[in-house]
């Protein structure tokens, strides 16, 4: 029996092969047969991995059909994937010095990670969650990156010209975020705040009243200015929330454009105390049967800031929780326990909710939200009077799915794919009308078991209004016996799932051995119009033009003012011109650098020993270095990309007399 599937894989591979290979060559090369088939045999492999390691296989010189942006969790880092090979492409450098890009090493990118001097100190690292790839009519648009780090609050954006962060910046008046979602065409990157806290910012002893009276949650929503590339603090703005804990949101699209969800959890307002005899956090916590969604009209919200009704708190325009509830910005929907994951169907129709604790997925109607807004068919007020919609008005659809339901993403087809932290599980479902009709709607009718503890999970442009509908990911937390121990801190899970079909199939494994990334987005390769050089010689990558510092062949020189020594200087194989400085300790050096090259890939770096200068320099690439010369020495510098046969050639001398 195994034997005979065994030939039949076999046969079948053998005769692509010929007719590949007879289509190119015109000749039978039926002599590979036998390998093949004892390949296959020597593995051990079935037919549906020999399927899956074909159908997933890139060959040199191939491109991948798509890109995963994968957080990178703590390393406050974004992964670049192929995929379907899933074979890691870039690492970029966002909320911590990234030393191969010279990210956090120039003075355009300390600036960034400083966030614009704003900082008192540069914090190393972040806590990165939430990629969100810019979109235009809501579809991802392949322009730009956000991502939010949630252990400080912080927002980035990174350019997708050149895949490198351009800004971060820090929320005036939350210590942790959660998520970071775009509005249907960018002009909002929001985030909730996970954790509440004083506000505004400073200390109030953490007692129940205090934290009910002074603790608040927020919702920020940072204005994007897409011509300049950046996040412009000055137009942006805040709603001042419950102290409920803000999770994960979705913008509206279409019949739900200007609305936003958003879950909370946490609205038994515990604030811990075990050695107190206090109910430890997670149980006070999750006492309560119902949460919140937080129903939001941020188009209200905007208008109101613009008529001036906020107030400037921390250099941002705040809208009062009173303001809020006053004119109808913001509602409550109750939700099952303990949410998660809210994401919008593709025509931003339906709302769905993950309940941690709850075996369903529940799924709201915007449709019946408003409904039930203008009848003001409220079953109540919170503590802070925010009116709370009946369940049964804005509910559409409870589908018993399984265990730990999070996350949920959507094919081309009518389905929703969620995860099952619990089960270990993604569930494939179907949403009602208009996506199914009757019998079919609202159903499970598949679920693939995955290894182990899913978090996120993500399908090809899943959370836009055009899902693509062919490979999904999990984000699996635990990889248990998966991998070859290689210490107790194991890597984590990626899993690709071919979701063409009516059934689910498992591809393949990707051990993520650097952080646990949380969430990906998947976009087609043709939609990302990356640069394979810059532009112009001589580009500033923080401005994006061509620096008034950039040096051309022949205009290389070093000038002294004062205690200042400025060194116009070019890279190209292989040599740095100049290739010898001459300081007096206790100098301050600025080094503009300009790789003059335009081959693809002729990169150089620059270092300069003990001086923890390292930077990289790309075809084109102008970057600016500054220290104090405070160790008198002479110090090599060198480039550190072997670019050349005479790479280890590429070098000089910084003298620093004392
Ligand atoms: S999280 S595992 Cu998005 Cu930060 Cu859900
Ligand atoms: Cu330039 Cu090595």
């Amino acid at each position: 029996m195994r034997q005979r599937w065994i030939v039949g894989v076999a046969v079948v591979l053998a005769l692509l092969l010929l007719a590949v290979a007879g289509g190119r060559f015109g000749v039978s090369t039926a002599t590979s047969t036998p390998n093949l088939e004892g390949l296959i045999k020597a593995k051990g492999l079935t037919p549906d991995q020999v399927r899956a390691a074909v159908q997933t296989f890139v060959p040199p010189g191939k491109y991948d059909e798509y890109l995963m942006f994968a957080s990178g969790g703590q390393s406050g880092q974004v992964l670049v994937f192929g995929m379907p090979s899933m074979r890691l492409l870039r690492v970029i450098g966002v909320f911590s010095p990234e030393p191969w890009q010279g990210y956090g090493f120039s003075t355009e990118t300390q600036g960034i990670l400083r966030e614009q001097a704003q900082a008192r100190e540069a914090l190393t690292w972040g806590d990165t969650h939430h990629p969100a790839i810019s979109e235009t009519n809501a579809e991802y648009d392949g322009q730009f990156l956000f991502i939010n780090d949630k252990a400080n609050a912080r927002m980035a954006v990174i350019d997708l010209r050149d895949f490198s962060t351009k800004q971060i910046v820090r929320n005036p008046n939350a210590y942790s975020n959660h998520g970071a979602v775009v509005s249907p065409n960018t002009e909002y990157i929001l985030e909730g705040t996970q954790y509440a806290a004083p506000f505004p910012f400073k200390y109030v002893p953490l007692t129940q009243e205090n934290y009910n009276t002074h603790y608040r949650g927020l919702a920020t929503f940072w204005k994007f200015d897409r011509a300049k590339g950046r996040i412009d603090p000055s137009r942006s703005f805040q709603i001042e929330l419950p102290p409920y804990w803000q999770d994960l949101s979705d913008f509206g699209k279409f019949e739900s454009d200007g609305w936003v969800y958003m879950n909370s959890f946490n609205t038994e307002r515990a604030i811990g105390g075990t050695l107190a005899k206090q109910p430890a956090m997670e149980i006070g916590a999750s006492a309560r049967d119902m949460d919140y969604m937080h129903v939001i009209n941020y188009k209200k919200a905007a208008e109101l800031i613009a008529q001036g009704k906020g107030t400037t708190v921390n250099g941002i325009k705040v809208l009062s929780l009173k303001d809020a509830v006053a004119n109808g910005v913001l509602y409550f929907a109750p939700e099952p326990k303990s949410p998660h994951g809210n994401d919008i169907a593709p025509r931003g129709d339906y709302i769905v909710v993950g309940g941690k604790l709850d075996p369903n997925v529940t799924v709201y109607s915007h449709k019946k939200i408003q409904q039930a807004i203008k009848d003001k068919a409220f079953s109540g007020t919170d503590p802070y009077g925010v009116p709370i919609l009946a369940f049964d008005r804005v509910m559409e659809a409870q589908v018993k799915i399984g265990l730990g339901p999070l996350h949920t993403q959507f094919d081309d087809r009518g389905n929703a794919y969620t995860s099952l932290f619990l089960d270990s599980a993604v569930a494939k479902w179907t949403l009602g009308a208009p996506y199914k009709k009757g019998g079919d709607a609202w159903k499970l009718v598949d679920k693939l078991p995955v290894q182990y503890n899913i978090g996120h999970l993500a399908a090809v442009t899943g959370d836009t209004a055009k899902p693509g509908g062919k490979y999904l990911v999990a984000l699996n937390k635990w990889s248990v016996d998966q991998y070859t121990n290689v210490g107790p801190l194991f890597p984590q899970n990626f899993q690709l799932i071919d979701i063409s079909g009516d059934k689910m199939v498992l591809l393949s494994n990707t051990p993520v051995g650097l952080a646990e990334p949380h969430l990906v987005q998947i976009i087609p390769l043709e939609k990302v119009k990356s640069w394979a050089v810059y532009p112009e010689v001589g580009t500033n990558p923080l401005t994006m033009k061509l620096d008034p510092n950039a040096t051309t062949i022949g205009k290389e020189r070093i000038v002294r003012k004062g205690t200042t020594v400025e060194v116009w200087m070019t890279a190209m194989r292989s040599h740095f011109t100049p290739d010898r400085i001459q300081v007096k300790k206790g100098d301050t050096v600025i080094l503009y650098i300009t790789n003059i090259e335009r081959a693809k890939d002729a990169i150089h770096g620059f270092a300069i020993d003990r001086y923890n200068v390292n930077l990289s320099l790309e075809p084109g690439k102008f970057e600016t270095v500054r220290f104090v010369a405070d160790r008198a020495g002479v110090f090599p510098f060198y480039c550190t990309e072997f670019c050349s046969a005479l790479h280890l050639e590429m070098a000089g001398y910084l003298e620093v007399a004392p």
